[in-house]
């Protein structure tokens, strides 16, 4: 039982690392029961092994950038060119200025 709640998931229904009570109080609990440090939460990099960290952001912390679906991306796979929010709204609307200096890495946008 010594994989239970090691923050590896050895059980396909995730059920070693569900209930477990030892996250820290400044950590934050992924859906499958992981523990992640609360700054990772919706800073755009998927921490948890089931992405839970990236979903359902209220807002993304600085450096992110929020798709439609309120999962969040690092700041610079917007207009990149390479689909990374699960509904695509990263690729979307790419010629908009009020993206800031961000617009400038659309390197796709001159042949539209
Ligand atoms: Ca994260
Ligand atoms: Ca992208």
């Amino acid at each position: 039982m010594n994989e239970r709640c090691d923050d590896v998931i050895n059980c396909v229904d995730f059920s070693d690392e569900l209930f477990c009570i030892d996250c820290p109080p400044e950590a934050w609990r992924c859906s499958s029961g992981q523990c992640i440090e609360a700054n990772h939460r919706c800073d755009g990099y998927e921490n948890c092994n089931d992405k839970s960290d990236e979903s359902n952001c209220a807002t993304c912390q600085i450096n992110a950038w929020k798709c439609r679906t309120g999962q969040c991306i690092p700041y610079f796979q917007r207009c990149d060119g390479l689909i990374f929010c699960r509904d695509e709204s990263d690729e979307i609307n790419c010629k908009n200025f009020d993206i800031l200096m961000y617009v400038f890495d659309c390197r796709f946008e001159v042949s539209l």
